[in-house]
């Protein structure tokens, strides 16, 4: 192929128009980095147009009006695109987004409703502008009915026929359940001769793994778990069957937002040959949330959301299992209300070494990741995580569980010369407060932990070596597709 190639990346989020997870951080960093390459394919970016992007007076221009058939009438759907940055980023408005205010509801219907709009929307809208995708590359379940879309009702369309299409899953337990009768309205049939097991025939994300010319996750780690029952949402046996083509790509870490070095908004800047400059931070830090100033007591840490995913509970009973050791715990996060709760009975039992810091603070999170010592991350399943590779930037050294893109990122401590921080097996407090014993005695070694720090603040997590992982995949698919 002479001309760059074109590339549809379809996500229901994306920074800096709107963040909701770790969804929004990679479709904002990864069609960038792409574009940074030197052999930049032609990427566009389509998002729906929210009322809260509305509300952030983007730079835009309209680009298309058009209907989307429905069973209940065509419903008209109009774009625009954005004018301020080198990457086009079409946003798909349309009714089913007027009176959305959250991107996510509990709402099964009425979030497959306007999923499955926007994804057939951003298909037309090629048409329309006769701009013809060398592939399209849909996120999770929400841009999954793209996929189905395009092998199933743009089977024999002359512009969108043949059509490759990669899916990649940043978490697979979100299967778009309840979504089914929303695709029926719009034309999209469940699967019911396929191998899909009977009650995710009607699935989104289901479908998109079905049909899609390849399948990719965040992780070679996660890749590998998902065709396992424990991890695999009841769909690991149907996974099985789709082996050959899936694979996992790990996320990047911005490094330019993320770096110590400059960031303004920790205390002390610091870099691998300064690290000894990172104890301001720490006393700073130990400050601000009322604890013993001590540099020699272990400052541990949890930054995130409070959901069952995070095990943020197993991390609790982990620390009370280890009482009669030295230590400080602030933890940082909001979600569910009970957990939140819990995280407010430790401080209770324990005022004087825990923090209860039930709120999103984006700038305390950095102040944290500069100045605690450990990062506790508990997570159930993780399919790349992004906590790890910033505490491992900041000098901050994680015990998390052996799971997915942890497990990837993070060198067990028993393997000394590659080890970055502490792994452990079971979900378990159990266990969590034997790793967490062992990194704190590893702390009082105040000559080999720096060692570990180092390890870890040398990682190159850089967003340019999954978009050239992303880069060759998207070639070889369009390859096979031309033979
Ligand atoms: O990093 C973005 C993110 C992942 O592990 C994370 C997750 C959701 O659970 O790929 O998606």
């Amino acid at each position: 192929m002479t001309r760059p190639m074109n590339i549809l990346f379809l996500s229901a989020e994306a920074e800096p128009f709107v963040k909701i997870g770790g969804l929004g951080d990679v479709a904002g960093a990864l069609p960038q980095a792409l574009l940074a390459l030197p052999e930049s394919p032609d990427i566009r970016l389509a998002i729906p147009f929210y009322p809260s992007v509305q509300d952030k007076q983007v730079q835009i221009e309209p680009v298309a009006k058009f209907r989307i058939d429905h069973a209940s009438g065509p419903i008209r759907a109009e774009v625009f695109v954005t004018t301020q940055t080198e990457l086009p980023v079409y946003l798909i408005g349309g009714y089913p987004f007027e009176n959305s205010d959250l991107v996510y509801t509990s709402d099964t219907m009425a979030d497959g409703h306007k999923f499955t709009f926007f994804s057939l929307a951003a298909l037309e809208l090629c048409k329309v502008l006769g701009w013809k995708p060398d592939l399209v590359h849909a996120q999770d379940w929400h841009t999954a009915s793209a996929v189905y879309a395009l092998k199933t009702t743009y089977r024999n369309d002359d512009f969108l026929k043949d059509t490759p299409a990669l899916l990649t899953v940043h978490n697979l337990p979100y299967l778009g359940n309840g979504a089914g009768p929303a695709l029926k309205a719009f034309g999209l049939s469940p699967a019911t001769e396929s191998t899909l097991p009977w009650w995710a025939q009607d699935m989104p994300l289901p479908l998109g793994l079905l049909t899609a010319d390849k399948i990719n996750t965040v992780s070679a780690g996660y890749a590998e778990e998902m065709l396992t029952p424990e991890f695999g949402s009841g769909l690991d046996e149907f996974l099985a069957t789709r082996k050959p083509d899936l694979l996992g790509i790990l996320n990047g870490l911005d490094q330019v937002i993320w770096n110590p070095q400059t960031d303004p908004q920790i205390p002390q800047n610091f870099s691998l040959d300064s690290l000894g400059k990172r104890v301001k931070n720490k006393s700073s830090l130990q400050e601000e949330l009322g604890f013993i100033k001590n540099p020699r007591i272990p400052l541990l840490a949890f930054i995130g959301r409070m959901d069952h995913q995070k095990g943020i509970e197993i991390a609790l009973d982990a620390l009370r299992l280890i009482p009669h050791l030295d230590w400080q715990a602030a933890i940082l996060g909001t979600g569910d209300p009970s957990l939140e709760n819990l995280v407010r009975s430790l401080e209770t039992e324990m005022p004087d070494r825990v923090r209860a810091l039930i709120r999103f603070d984006g700038a305390l999170s950095r102040r944290i990741y500069a100045g605690s010592d450990i990062m506790m991350i508990p997570s159930r399943y993780e399919p790349c995580g992004l906590i790890q590779m910033i505490a491992m930037r900041y000098g901050c050294v994680p015990v998390a569980r052996a799971t997915g893109g942890l497990k990837d990122t993070i060198g067990d401590y028993n393997q000394s010369r590659t080890s970055t921080g502490f792994l452990f097996e079971q979900a378990s407090p159990e266990e969590m407060a034997l790793t967490l014993e062992r990194a704190i005695e590893a702390y009082s070694d105040k000559r080999r932990w720096p060692y570990l720090q180092k390890r870890g603040m040398r990682k190159d997590f850089s967003w340019k070596k999954s978009a050239v992982q992303y880069f060759n995949l998207y070639q070889s698919m369009v390859k096979t597709h031309q033979k």
